[in-house]
């Protein structure tokens, strides 16, 4: 595959024009539709021998069985590592549209949901999370404290996280999830094809150094004076103010019979000051002198270099699913890399758009007979809670008549219960394990040593 370098981009537009009007451009576009034919077009890497293993499913609902089928995590606590690869291009002078829907029909409690754009030149073999990549893009989920939307660039080799907050969907429909890049470096993020978030690419991320800078010469004046009120200089505490809370008793008197010597110096009792007025303070004023809050001026940033072509990215090649998930089942599909915003939203109101109300109409129907079959279920045991306590009352008389029927019966019962704690017991540290896992992926991200 020839790699299609960012000068080469004029070969591309004059075709274009040729063409008559400007017909989208589909870099890459995947609904899985066709069986097992993504099993040719994604590469599972081999960088570990244990990376979960995706299937092709609608999942347990959908608005379209066969449409709705796309790639399903379908391993517990497992890393994902998979990658398609398309024609290299570069975005120059481009808009660049990423979508891609994400099902996270497990009610997922820590996992990645994102996809990453890289380099043409990445060996999918060997990819993993250290892999260079250009771009990440998608929800993650860990804990209740992680729940955002990533937006990650890569440039100049360093990864750029957003510095802007953007939630993601944590229930478990399908979500369409779009990154727009536009060549005049600006974004915008949309879920379900609404707007939640964006902006520039030079104010969002640290990508460049600030424009402006706080002027290193600059100091704040020794005598700027930044209260706003002051103690009134003119105002004095009157000669006759009384702040003694406690005064010697002037009535006391000395005992006859004291002894110096014997007893220490003599020292009248004190008694509440009847003219006790409370601590003096003086009238608080307007402060003449003052001169507001000291604002460091700024200064243009020697460090600034205009950059026009932060949105620019040489040889986009493959996109890949890099992830760690606790628990699996999520539906990732509908993928598409476009030049065309409109048709971005086209394309997702025509997929998921279309399939998105049967898919809660089904889980809803799940859901309710799901609470039918409970139901049902706590009444069948209430019911035999009930025959059991009758029955009881017959194994009274029946233990009268012979021991040893019973000792059986006994020993079943006991079977049973262990049966039951083991049961448990697995659960529990299946539990701790997910945990454990969770743990050392850390609360905050199911990211590993991206950033
Ligand atoms: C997508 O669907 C929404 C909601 O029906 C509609 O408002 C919008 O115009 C559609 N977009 C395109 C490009 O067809
Ligand atoms: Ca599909």
């Amino acid at each position: 595959m020839t790699a299609r370098p960012c000068s080469m981009k004029w070969l591309m537009l004059a075709a274009l024009v040729a063409a008559g009007r400007a017909e989208p451009l589909q870099y890459f576009k995947e609904q899985f539709e066709d069986g097992d034919e993504w099993q040719k077009r994604w590469i599972e890497s081999k960088h570990k021998s244990d990376f979960g293993k995706f299937q092709l499913s609608a999942g347990n609902f959908y608005g379209d069985e066969e449409k709705d089928k796309g790639l399903q995590t379908s391993q517990d606590a497992r890393y994902y590592a998979l990658s398609a690869r398309f024609e290299p291009f570069c975005n120059e002078d481009q808009t660049l549209v990423i979508q891609f829907t994400v099902k996270h029909q497990q009610n997922i409690d820590c996992g990645g949901g994102y996809v990453k754009l890289f380099p043409s030149d990445l060996n999918q073999e060997d990819m993993h999370g250290d892999s260079t990549y250009y771009i990440m893009f998608g929800p993650d989920i860990c804990g209740s404290g992680m729940k955002k939307v990533h937006v990650i660039f890569n440039y100049k080799e360093k990864n750029h996280l957003i510095k802007k907050d953007i939630r993601c969907k944590d229930d478990e429909y399908s979500h369409l999830y779009t990154l727009i890049v536009r060549p005049d470096n600006t974004y915008e993020v949309k879920i379900d094809n609404q707007k939640v978030e964006s902006g520039s690419l030079e104010e969002d991320w640290d990508m460049l150094p600030p424009k402006k800078i706080k002027d290193p010469d600059a100091k704040q004046p020794d005598d700027w004076d930044e209260r706003e009120k002051i103690d009134d200089p003119e105002d004095k505490k009157p000669e006759d103010w009384e702040d003694a809370e406690l005064i010697p008793d002037p009535e006391a008197k000395k005992p006859d019979d004291w002894d110096d010597e014997m007893d220490g110096e003599w020292e009248s009792p004190m008694i509440v000051n009847s003219n006790y007025k409370g601590e003096w303070k003086p009238t608080v004023i307007d402060n003449p002198n003052f001169k507001g809050p000291w604002i460091h001026p700024e200064i243009d940033n020697p460090e600034y270099i205009a950059e026009a072509n932060v949105y620019r990215f040489d040889n986009i090649g493959v996109i890949g699913l890099d992830l760690w998930q606790v628990k699996s089942g999520t539906v990732f599909d509908n993928f598409l890399i476009t030049n065309d915003e409109q048709f971005a939203e086209e394309f997702g109101n025509e997929t998921w758009g279309v399939t998105k109300d049967g898919e809660q109409k089904m889980k809803e129907k799940q859901d309710e007979d799901e609470k039918k079959k409970q139901e049902a279920e706590e009444k069948k045991t209430k019911t035999k809670e009930k025959d059991e306590k009758n029955e009881d009352e017959t194994t009274e008389q029946e233990k009268e008549e012979g021991k040893e029927e019973e000792h059986e019966e006994g020993a079943d019962e006991e079977e049973h219960e262990e049966g039951a704690d083991e049961e448990e017991h697995e659960e529990g540290a299946d539990e701790e394990h997910t945990y454990e896992e969770a743990g050392e992926e850390g609360d905050e991200s199911t990211l590993k040593d991206e950033l």
